[in-house]
């Protein structure tokens, strides 16, 4: 597999872009090669700009859970194009993409759309300040919820893919107030709300964690974070940008049966266009300009060809059977992973909550960053370049997820575990 067109937009890319790319993970640093530039994808498969097709479990960090450019949402922003592209005024569509998130995710009754995940827990965060009046809030080691200052602290995803314990630029004022817990140890959250709980405004938790890997709640966590979130009086977020549309129609917080107060989503609600979005409690919404005082805008929210893709995208998995067939792939690859690790004799852990799943290269349980952080991502580099020269696509990064979605065939999925015991025995 030939890579020259690749090197050589990299090459260019690198003059003009910071490292060549316009999101850090994308560069591939950690996984020891050169990024692939794409040229197109459709489906479950994706071709770089040297012709050489893979089959993808990127699927663009999570929004591709159809597949690349599905008709759905072609036919729909085709159809959406001739009308225009953005008002910055109110339309039906957004009304409609509205009434469709309130009603498929359980604990959203009012929501506000924004461009991007990292808008909707920024603001979200803002929002559980206002709406108690206090200014600390918890998150979780590891734990990724976009790059707003605050909430860049002991982040995954790309921090700790690029070993950036916290970032310059970051000043100690825009953290001072950000605590950071070990992710499913539900006694520390205990202690620190007996000792502060009354300057607390919010927990935000990644239901399941997707960036540090995955690593699953464990058993009562949620569910201690809701009763804490109670007694103390404190804002329960779920970022549920990964997890929203993914483990379940509505999200983890249907999977699990845990109800936030707020909910932040992003990646499959836009369908492959710039969303986010952030909702929940009336009474808490309510705060929001132009009705309430905490105030939150963007240029671009709800623009209708964003919302005609999300809303199709939603549509199209509320079919019948979409989340048993999700399941059915996700236990069809792991199973496939698990027999591979065992016949090259290898030390893996491997994770899955429906269709997104990890394996990391340890022998250790992983159920929070530290113990995510004793995997071997030496290994790791090696296998990520080994399956693509495989033809096989993963995530350049061992702290991020494998996402599995309706277009992969057992025929790709076949392939990726067939490829993995080959390259894991060479290992
Ligand atoms: P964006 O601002 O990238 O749309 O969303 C930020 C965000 C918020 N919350 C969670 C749970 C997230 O996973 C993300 C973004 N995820 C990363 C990868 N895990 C996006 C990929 C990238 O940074 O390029």
């Amino acid at each position: 597999m030939g890579h020259d067109r690749s090197g050589e937009l990299f090459l260019r890319a690198q003059r003009v872009i910071p490292g060549g790319v316009n999101s850090p993970v994308r560069a591939f640093k950690s996984v020891g090669c050169d990024p692939i530039f794409y040229e197109r994808a459709k489906g479950s498969h994706v071709w770089d700009v040297d012709g050489n097709e893979y089959v993808d479990f990127i699927g663009s960090w999570g929004p591709m859970i159809l597949g690349h450019a599905p008709d759905v949402v072609l036919d729909a922003v085709r159809a959406q194009l001739d009308r225009g592209t953005s008002f910055g005024a109110p339309t039906e569509i957004e009304v409609r993409m509205a009434e469709k998130v309130c009603s498929v995710v359980p604990s959203i009754e009012m929501v506000r759309m924004v461009s991007s995940g990292t808008e909707a827990t920024m603001s979200a965060i803002r929002l559980a300040r206002g709406y108690t009046g206090r200014e600390k809030f918890i998150k979780f080691d590891g734990n990724y919820h976009g790059h707003s200052d605050a909430l860049l602290v002991a982040a995954g995803s790309g921090l700790v893919t690029l070993g950036i314990p916290s970032t310059p630029g970051v000043t100690k004022g825009a953290a001072a107030d950000t605590i950071v817990l070990p992710y499913n140890d539900i006694d520390a959250v205990r202690t620190t709300l007996a000792r502060e709980g009354e300057q607390v405004a919010a927990i935000i938790v990644e239901p399941v964690a997707g960036n540090m890997g995955v690593v699953p709640p464990a058993e009562g966590f949620l569910e201690g974070l809701r009763d804490a979130c109670d007694e103390y009086g404190v804002v329960l977020i779920f970022d549920e940008v990964i997890t929203g549309f993914r483990v379940a129609l509505g999200g983890a917080q249907e999977r699990y049966g845990v109800m936030p107060d707020l909910t932040t989503l992003g990646k499959i609600i836009g369908g492959g266009f710039p969303v986010g979005a952030f909702g929940g409690k009336r009474e808490i919404m309510e705060h929001l300009a132009p009705v309430g005082p905490v105030y939150q805008a963007g240029t671009l929210s709800g623009n209708p060809v964003a919302m005609v893709a999300g809303l199709a995208l939603i549509e199209a998995l509320e079919r019948p059977g979409v989340y048993d067939e999700l399941e059915r792939k996700g236990a069809r690859l792991e199973a496939g992973l698990r027999r591979a690790v065992a016949s090259a004799g290898v030390e893996a852990f491997l994770t899955r909550v429906g269709s997104m799943a990890c394996m990391f290269f340890t022998a250790d349980e992983v159920r929070d960053c530290a113990s995510a952080s004793s995997s071997d991502t030496e290994r790791y580099a090696r296998y990520f370049r080994a399956m693509l020269d495989e033809g096989i696509l993963l995530a350049p990064s061992q702290f991020e997820a494998t996402f599995i979605g309706l277009a992969h065939s057992d025929d790709d999925i076949d392939a990726m575990a067939d490829a993995a015991a080959r390259v894991l025995a060479a290992l």
